[in-house]
């Protein structure tokens, strides 16, 4: 029988995930077979994630970072609006996110019962006072986006976490996808620069870690303790995660790709791929079409249905906004030679 082969690269323009580092792919199969939930068996592993968590800390300006590595952006979604439920005393709990927030945290409602009260964006940015209308006595969490899913664009992270501590609620920050990315520009997002409880930044994104590596990190212990449940028959006494068996292979594969991108790879990487992103901006600009200006390393446009179709049936993998513009995600993979080509299918449609 014959194999079937991984789909390469060389038209993905959709994805928010990439080819791993190599000292990545390579740390993700040394460490397939262990499994980080039951730290007292594997201890390696377990020391590992420790590690990861150290390094997620100095990406996101957190001295003494808590947190683990999750199976993605959902899961450490999920668990932040899980601690904000559970430390809250109120029996009608409710988050307070923009539109723009990702469809995780809609998940998230649904199984923790709390309501998702979400307020229209200004700019494609979370606006504090639209959002401050919809917070009250029972609001545990307000969500600020750092790089969002359809335009990549940034919350006022400072604005949003003084909302929320105004009503007695935590801050969760949502850098999935931008927090490799963010602590080479001027944002405001993270741990250091507002008074930010719980974040969400994926190694398995622009992190360059194999799939999957999310992370979840909290400001301090306690947080990370309302998800604390009792596990009688490990060594271990308790766990926080919200899946059991966990994967080996992404936590050693998110320290492998922190040690050798941390900072500088990761710089030149942001760099290249916002070139890449303002180039392509330019071209689609210069051809009519309204370009929505790149804040992160992702471009949409207004081209139509028909023509992004016709890019499709090239084998472009393109995808669209809610408003149905094309979108495409300058990931490390996205490189200029794949741009010109696609620009050129594009002149010839
Ligand atoms: N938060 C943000 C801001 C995100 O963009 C995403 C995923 C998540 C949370 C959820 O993360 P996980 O998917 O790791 O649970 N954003 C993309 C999306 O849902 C993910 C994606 C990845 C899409 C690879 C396509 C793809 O090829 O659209």
């Amino acid at each position: 029988m014959q194999l079937a082969e991984p789909q390469d690269f060389e038209r993905v323009l959709s994805s928010m995930c990439t080819e791993p580092h190599p000292a990545a792919r390579d740390a993700a199969e040394r460490f397939l077979a262990t499994n980080p939930g039951d730290p007292g068996t594997y201890e390696s592993v377990a020391t590992l994630e420790e590690r990861a968590v150290g390094l997620l800390g100095e990406v996101t300006g957190h001295p003494d970072p808590e947190g683990y590595v999750a199976s993605g952006g959902t899961e450490a979604n999920i668990q932040a609006v899980r601690i904000a439920r559970n430390r809250a005393d109120t029996d009608d709990p409710n988050v307070v996110a923009p539109t723009s927030a990702h469809f995780s945290f809609t998940k998230a409602a649904d199984l923790l019962g709390v309501e998702l009260r979400t307020a229209p964006t200004t700019d494609h940015r979370a606006d504090p006072a639209a959002m401050s209308r919809l917070v009250d006595d029972d609001t545990v969490c307000v969500v600020a986006v750092a790089g969002s899913t359809e335009y990549g664009y940034v919350d006022p992270v400072p604005a949003l976490a003084d909302l929320a501590h105004d009503a007695g609620a935590l801050c969760h920050v949502d850098a999935a996808w931008g927090g490799f990315a963010l602590p080479f520009t001027d944002h405001e997002w993270h741990f250091g620069h507002a008074d930010v409880d719980t974040m969400t930044i994926d190694p398995h994104k622009m992190g360059q870690a194999a799939i999957p590596a999310g992370g979840l990190l909290v400001r301090s212990r306690a947080l990370l303790d309302e998800l604390a449940i009792q596990t009688p028959y490990l060594e271990s006494t308790s766990q926080v995660t919200l899946t059991g068996t966990r994967s080996g292979a992404g936590v050693a594969s998110a320290v492998a790709a922190m040690e050798a991108l941390w900072s500088e790879g990761y710089r030149e990487q942001y760099r290249a791929s916002m070139d890449n992103a303002e180039w392509l901006a330019d071209r689609l600009a210069a051809r009519g079409h309204a370009v929505v200006e790149p804040e992160l390393p992702l471009v949409a446009a207004d081209l139509s249905v028909p023509m992004t179709e016709e890019l499709r049936s090239r084998g472009w993998r393109v995808t669209k906004t809610g408003a149905g513009e094309m979108r495409v995600v300058c990931m490390p993979h996205v490189t200029r030679s794949m741009l010109r080509s696609f620009v050129a299918d594009l002149d010839w449609y």
